[in-house]
């Protein structure tokens, strides 16, 4: 939820960026006439629109014959068509591109690797004939759980190579959560490191794995890549070294031929309930979507150095560090750790060496960096860089400033994107050459995507006017179930209203139609650009011994975004205390991992509930930020429930 001054500020924001003229001549899409042609055929004849597109940015083994099959809420694209995804990303960049880098990996300890697309490639085919000597065959699924280096894009692309299907699941994601992912996905194979670094230490996720192969998983063999540690292996049958997997494996292996509706991946993400859905996009469409967004929203080159410092763990390293980038063939950089480590320079000086010509991150980050002043910006030369990006988390118009002016030296163009985990790509953003930008608002939606903002009833609001984020026709992208659980992709999606799809998101557009993007209005928060479901804070809390209920809301914060606040009542006999208060925190990180810790913890008497029983987190919300409500208390079962919470307050 941004706070009011945000609002206020965004509503008022009357400065427009031209696309810089030099920029615009060399553009794909050159100038806003460009721009309504191709959402002019989109809107004519959509199949004949994404059709070409299909065809223009895949590489077919048998076409497909029909564009789209709908049966709302379900799509099926490109019907009748094969292909395969990593053979988009590497063979058939080669020979051409075979000494081109693809991957320039920096570790954080300082190591560096810069990977060819014939390297890649290799690896590839040798870990997919690994995983196949491991039975792995088409529509198994295999779980990724690594720290973000060069492996994890290997993983991912010998997974698509056999037709397995990967879930990948974040580092920082404890050994619960790790567990109830891989469950849920009934994963047959982990593929995993000792550890990772992340401000100099060692995320222990070897250790993860162990814990969480106490419970069942149904995980047949776990691959142990050596990245901190002394190689030494877990004992036990299940555990397997990544180089004695690949030793000896051949460097062919036949891409299998996929339907285009082949399930590609399952990720992991939170909803407004307590269990995270596992969200399965398919392959055609999704692939096809992620190589054109790349190509149009950052004006992709062959000479570019692009680096999107997302994590593989999101749907931005999926779409954005691995498949977008090398679909396109052209060389993206891959870091391993924290931001500042070991000093507030470290992404400065990695875009001088590399000479990164595209940066897209998050204004979580840009917001850390404005506070740490120009200095350490001011010690490296960018001018390499020539577009700037931005994703996760509305970007105040402050932040896009100083991202601009700072980082882009007033010369880049900078690009918000607004998309989700469910929309498997960009799908409201400036085209660089073409869309003049205002500092906060992601624009307009892009050719095709019918990005439209109603109210409850269906009815597109006025201009100026808040509303409901629908998508109101399909797009290739688009998720295709809730992985095991079908019914809850039509409830959480399609309910709102009837076959068109919900995002959860709130926004308005300007006078100008400029869309600006207001926050999430169901109970997912977006803490530090990390999505997360308030629900699954809160049953992380009740499942503590001494807690009786809890209720978690968002609180503006000016670095995170959104800071998150738990409200707890005790069990009779416990006491609150600034020692529980911590034994809490440390518990949900453990339950689910610290992107999930509470900022603050405030023990109450009891919560604020309707008559039904239902917490009433809008008030949470509204005590959270330290406002005073102007909501509506008619329904609130005791207001002394509230009064006390208030007094707590000062
Ligand atoms: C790609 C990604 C999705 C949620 C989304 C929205 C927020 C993402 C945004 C943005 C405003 C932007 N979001 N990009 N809000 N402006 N440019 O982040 O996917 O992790 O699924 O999160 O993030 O609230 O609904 P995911």
């Amino acid at each position: 939820m941004a706070d009011t001054q945000e609002i206020v500020s965004v509503l008022t924001e009357s400065r427009v960026f031209p696309p810089p003229e030099q920029f615009s001549q060399r553009a794909h899409i050159r100038g806003m006439q460009d721009y309504q042609r191709l959402w002019d055929e989109a809107e004519k004849d959509p199949q004949k629109y994404w059709g070409e597109r299909a065809r223009e940015e895949l590489f077919w083994k048998e076409p497909f014959q029909t564009v789209l099959d709908w049966k709302p809420p379900h799509a099926r694209w490109f019907v009748e068509g094969k292909t395969n995804l990593t053979y988009n990303c590497l063979d058939r960049h080669l020979p051409r591109l075979k000494d081109k880098p693809a991957i320039l990996f920096e570790g954080e300890p300082g190591d560096r690797r810069s990977i060819t697309y014939g390297e890649l490639s290799q690896q590839v085919n040798r870990l997919a004939n690994g995983l196949k000597s491991l039975g792995v065959k088409k529509g198994d699924r295999v779980g990724i759980y690594l720290p973000m280096v060069p492996e994890a894009a290997v993983a991912m692309l010998a997974c698509a190579r056999l037709g397995a299907v990967h879930s990948v699941v974040f580092g920082g994601f404890s050994a619960e959560a790790l567990q109830e992912r891989m469950k849920d996905a009934g994963v047959k194979v982990l593929l995993t490191a000792d550890g990772g670094w992340r401000k100099g230490a060692v995320v222990p996720l070897m250790k993860n794995v162990e814990a969480a192969l106490t419970h069942a998983t149904g995980i047949e063999k776990v691959v142990v890549l050596t990245r901190t540690g002394d190689g030494k292996l877990p004992a036990g049958p299940k555990f397997l070294a990544w180089d004695a997997l690949v030793k000896g494996q051949s460097d062919t292996c036949e891409p299998e031929w996929v339907e285009s509706e082949h399930p590609l991946f399952i990720l992991y993400t939170s909803g407004s309930t307590g269990k995270p859905k596992g969200v399965l996009h398919s392959t055609a469409g999704y692939a096809m979507m992620a190589s054109l967004t790349t190509r149009w929203v950052f004006d992709l080159r062959e000479d570019d150095v692009y680096w999107c410092t997302a994590d593989v763990g999101w749907v931005t390293g999926h779409s954005y560090v691995v498949y977008g980038p090398l679909m396109n063939g052209v060389t993206t950089v891959l870091y391993e750790g924290a931001p500042t480590q070991p000093g507030p320079d470290r992404f400065w000086a990695i875009i001088e060496r590399y000479k990164v010509s595209i940066l897209y991150t998050a204004p979580t980050a840009i917001r850390a960096f404005m506070r740490l002043g120009d200095g350490p910006v001011k010690q490296h030369d960018l001018s390499s860089l020539r577009l700037l990006g931005s994703v996760g988390e509305p970007i105040n118009p402050e932040a896009w400033m100083w991202y601009r002016d700072v980082i882009g030296g007033g010369r880049c163009p900078v690009v918000d994107t607004w998309w989700q985990t469910e929309t498997g790509a960009i799908m409201i953003s400036p085209l660089p050459g073409a869309t003049p930008t205002k500092p906060g608002s992601a624009t307009f939606p892009l050719p095709g995507i019918h990005a439209e903002i109603l109210d409850r009833d269906g009815k597109r609001v006025p201009r100026g006017q808040g509303g409901l984020l629908f998508v109101t026709k399909p797009w290739p992208s688009m998720l295709r179930t809730v992985y095991g659980d079908p019914e809850r992709y039509v409830k959480t999606y399609f309910s709102e209203l009837p076959g068109m799809y919900f995002t959860g998101d709130g926004a308005r557009t300007d006078a100008d139609g400029y869309v600006w993007l207001m926050g999430r209005v169901d109970d997912v928060v977006n803490v530090a650009g990390h999505r997360l479901g308030t629900a699954e804070v809160e049953s992380a809390l009740v499942a503590h011994a001494k807690v009786a209920e809890a209720a978690v809301v968002g609180r503006p914060d000016d670095l995170k975004g959104t800071a998150l606040v738990a409200f707890v009542t005790l069990k009779h006999g416990n006491a609150p205390s600034d020692a529980l208060k911590k034994e809490l925190a440390a518990h949900v990180a453990k339950e689910i991992g610290a992107i999930a810790r509470p900022d603050e913890i405030r023990f109450a008497e009891g919560l604020p509930k309707t008559r039904s029983g239902k917490i009433m987190r809008r008030l949470l919300r509204d005590v959270a930020a330290g406002n005073h409500s102007t909501q509506d208390t008619t329904t609130l079962e005791d207001l002394n429930v509230l009064a006390a919470l208030r007094q707590n307050d000062e």
